[in-house]
């Protein structure tokens, strides 16, 4: 509140001004980023009302929790988990809920291969962190698109793509997209066919989406912890090193010191001290944290930290790249002018650790630094390999881009809040092909039980990352004088490649981003390209084409298999949407007709059906650097001082 007050009255201040017409493009530009408000264009109440509402969300995704799976509960006489049942608490009686998502329900996402234990999991925890944020989330999106048009956008969406300063960034994002869906197509199809390999076509349908609980994460964005069912060689030395970093008794501080050295290496920045004091790595256990990971720039030149309740794992190892990256960035800008201490764009802000971590995850390197036993540089050993960082970078893809593509309609109002959840599964399943393993409907709010959307932080930068991250790598390897295919690139100790990266990074936001690009690349482009991400997967891209030879590419959204949801006693909630319930044309017709009194040929003619229910850094970032950064310096309780590494020992 004080803050916005403030931000008010520097942007009072800053209006009056005929900044348009001022000779220096620097002063231009920072004048352009001052006079836009954001939240604090909103009258009082309502900021305050804005504000409450996106912390009450947070705090409540952030503390849901479910209960353990229990298969003798609530079946069907099928065998089927009884989802439908109206007794649904039934569930929690005798039951206090313990699991949190950091780390009970990401582990076992991870490592089930139980298909009823993960559906269970799956479902449990929509209920418990989404549905009951619908109704806030709708008048969080009204507050949001006021506060948007006051200042001068049509709706927050609009708002959101200024960050990236081009018109026709949705048309950009959307072409990127369409260059890389046929990868994706065909690493979506060797998949499928591991996972009917595993789980039968009665749960996996052939030729259709995946259904989404099976894919090792809950919400299917990556896939990497499915690897030990789909890597294309078994038998060679895998190249997730969570059991040896165990075996060698890694704790979170080593992890992190390890990716600082990967820093330090390239001769960037090392991390202040105070990171080392401040920095919460470990969750404890004693009070509830946020525990989704997050980097913060204290703003003071000083205070950097990470929080992240570390797991001993290559992805948090991953993750500590992709954090200290962040600060890293924060540092590179410290001297920069405050208003220009930030990414070039959001993207970039999330490619920097990515970029290292590309390197860092090699088999030659993690040779190098121990991790890893001797693998020779055999096709089958590349394959592996490639295959893996796909199932992390290209599986992702779909995923980064239909989190806002869904918030931009929302918030364009295409989409109104009787569709929020059926439009959301349009999204999954055109885009990531991926389908619900269990009937939604409209009081379910699916959407919500990913972060970011409670935490209402943008997300097609993660999207845009991924496709950047390569143009950086690329530029890097070249500038470190590496040769041979792109996937076996590894700067470490470059000093070239880090001095080239930091003339990118120390520029901040001063330019527009497609400058630094061209700094990157050294004048080559000033584009965001698909080229160098294809470069890197052009051998798996070749090997997946042979292996899916008679495979069925894409999906066909009538075949989804959704399971165990309808049965002669269920009694089902009013709805918006059903994806084909049931794989067999004449079983899924009888049981429709049979529990929802519809006729056969209602289906017949549309195998789809599809029933209507007549019932039915940005805030964090800003927070920080921008709106707000003495309320977190009030509340210093999720930073309190840790001592390093003793209590790790
Ligand atoms: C910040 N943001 C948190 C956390 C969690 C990154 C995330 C996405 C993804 C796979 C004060 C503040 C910002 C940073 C800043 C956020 C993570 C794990 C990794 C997408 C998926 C992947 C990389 C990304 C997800 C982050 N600071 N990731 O807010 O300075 O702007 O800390 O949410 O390999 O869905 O998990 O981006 O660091
Ligand atoms: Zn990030």
């Amino acid at each position: 509140m004080e803050w916005s007050r403030f931000h008010r009255h520097k942007w009072d201040q800053a209006t009056t001004f005929a900044w348009k017409n001022f000779s220096s493009a620097p002063v231009r530009r920072m004048f352009s980023f001052v006079t836009v408000l954001g939240r604090a264009a909103l009258p009082e109440d309502k900021l305050k009302e804005l504000t409450e509402l996106t912390q009450e969300m947070k705090s409540s995704y952030s503390a849901a929790k479910i209960c353990r799976y229990d298969p003798t509960r609530r079946r069907l006489d099928n065998g089927d988990y009884d989802y439908n049942a109206d007794n649904d608490l039934d569930n929690d009686i005798g039951c206090i809920p313990t699991l949190s998502l950091e780390p009970h329900l990401v582990q076992l996402m991870a490592t089930s291969r139980d298909p009823e234990e993960l559906r269970y999991v799956w479902r449990a925890w929509r209920d418990a962190a989404g549905r009951p944020l619908r109704g806030k989330y709708t008048r969080f999106v009204e507050l949001s698109n006021e506060a948007a048009r006051l200042n001068g956008f049509e709706d927050a969406g609009d708002f959101w793509r200024s960050d990236y300063e081009t018109d026709d960034f949705e048309d950009i994002i959307d072409g990127l997209w369409a260059e890389l869906r046929p990868l994706y197509e065909q690493l979506h199809a060797y998949v499928r066919r591991k996972l009917i390999e595993k789980y039968g076509d009665t749960i996996v349908p052939p030729r259709g989406p995946i259904p989404a609980h099976l894919l090792g994460n809950m919400w299917a964005q990556t896939w990497t912890h499915i690897l030990d069912l789909t890597v294309p060689y078994p038998g060679r030395p895998s190249v997730d090193v969570t059991n040896t970093l165990r075996r060698q008794g890694y704790s979170p501080f080593d992890m992190f010191r390890l990716s600082e050295s990967f820093f330090i290496s390239l001769g960037l920045e090392p991390m202040p001290s105070t990171f080392w004091q401040k920095s919460l790595l470990i969750k404890p256990t004693d009070r509830d944290v946020i525990c989704h990971a997050s980097a913060w720039d204290f703003c003071n030149g000083i205070d950097y930290r990470i929080k992240q309740c570390t797991q001993i794992t290559m992805e948090d190892m991953i993750t500590a790249h992709h954090e200290m990256g962040h600060i890293q960035y924060d540092l590179q800008y410290r001297n920069q002018p405050f208003i220009f201490r930030d990414g070039a764009n959001p993207a970039f802000h999330e490619a920097v650790g990515d970029v290292l971590a590309l390197s860092a995850a090699t088999p030659s390197h993690l040779q190098e630094i121990n991790l890893l036993a001797n693998v020779d540089e055999s096709f089958e050993n590349d394959i592996n390999f490639l295959f893996s960082m796909a199932l992390d970078k290209i599986a992702f893809l779909p995923f980064g881009y239909l989190v806002d593509k869904w918030r931009w309609e929302v918030f364009s109002g295409e989409i109104s809040e009787s569709q929020y959840n059926s439009r959301w599964w349009d999204l999954r399943v055109n885009y990531q092909g991926v389908s619900a393993p269990l009937l939604r409907d409209e009081d379910d709010f699916d959407p919500g039980a990913k972060f970011h959307i409670p935490a209402n932080v943008p997300y097609v930068r993660y999207f845009v990352s991924f496709i950047v991250q390569f143009q950086f790598h690329a530029e890097l390897c070249k500038a470190a004088g590496h040769s041979g295919p792109l996937h076996r690139c590894n700067i470490y100790r470059s000093a070239e490649a880090g001095r080239l990266l930091r003339n990118v990074l120390s520029l901040g936001k001063s330019r527009p981003w497609p400058e630094a690009l061209s700094v990157l690349t050294s004048g080559r482009t000033n584009q965001l390209e698909a080229g160098p991400i294809l470069e890197y997967f052009e051998p798996l891209m070749s090997w997946l084409e042979s292996q899916n030879k008679d495979e069925f590419i894409g999906w066909q959204e009538n075949e989804a298999i959704v399971l165990g949801v309808v049965s002669s006693n269920a009694s089902v909630r009013p709805f918006s949407a059903v994806i084909a319930a049931l794989k067999s044309p004449s079983r899924r017709a009888s049981l429709l007709s049979s529990t929802f009194g519809l006729r056969v040929t209602d289906f017949e003619t549309s195998p789809v059906l599809w029933l209507r229910s007549d019932s039915s850094k940005a805030v964090q970032k800003d927070g920080m650097c921008l709106r707000e950064p003495w309320n977190v310096l009030r509340n210093p309780t999720d930073f309190r001082a840790q001592k390093p590494h003793t209590e790790f020992t």
